[in-house]
């Protein structure tokens, strides 16, 4: 038997680290970040499970994650991952969509962006250099699939700094880039 299992969209085993992130831990990624209250700032926005079998750092080594990324909106904004560059920037990743739908937003060093729809079976390819974050813009969670480099680490920064060129929101009932 292998030491983890990966059964839907979850992800059971040994060495399976879990990490979680509150509405007010990512507030500062939603135009209207400052409005969430003290009450909403304790709600989990989203938990990634990951099997991380080599040391961080290690060159050509893979790491395997689960993101489950609850549904809501803040202000007109879907709720979504904080995005980041990997802090190597040659290294590439590979979501995929398991359960709900989103977008995948894909922004180059340059500012420029672009939306891919997930849903369950979508297949999508991050190149290196490019900032990568997922929105949910359904109301059921959001469960996608993740593989990277064990070497790429996380530049949060750029996009803490920065932010993306655009946001997704709700408009006229549908989600835009804008
Ligand atoms: C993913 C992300 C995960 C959470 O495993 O880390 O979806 O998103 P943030 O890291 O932007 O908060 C990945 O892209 N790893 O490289
Ligand atoms: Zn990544």
């Amino acid at each position: 038997m292998p030491e983890n299992l990966f059964i839907g969209k979850s992800l059971i085993g040994k060495k399976i680290e879990q990490s979680t992130r509150t509405l007010g831990d990512i507030r500062f990624i939603f135009e209207k970040g400052d409005q969430i209250t003290l009450q909403q700032a304790s709600r989990i926005a989203y938990n990634v499970s990951s099997y991380l079998p080599e040391k961080e750092g290690t060159p050509g080594g893979l790491y395997f994650g689960i993101t489950n990324l609850y549904p809501g909106l803040v202000g007109d904004e879907y709720f979504m991952t904080k995005g980041h560059f990997h802090a190597n920037r040659d290294t590439a990743e590979f979501y995929w969509g398991i359960e709900g739908e989103g977008v995948v937003i894909l922004m180059d060093e340059q500012g420029n962006i672009k939306g891919e729809k997930m849903f369950p079976g979508s297949l999508h390819y991050i190149p290196g250099r490019m900032a990568h974050r997922v929105a949910n813009v359904s109301d059921v969670s959001l469960s996608f699939g993740a593989c990277w480099y064990s070497n790429a680490g996380h530049d949060y920064k750029t996009i803490e700094q920065k932010g993306f060129t655009a946001r997704l929101k709700k408009v006229n009932g549908a989600p835009q880039l804008v």
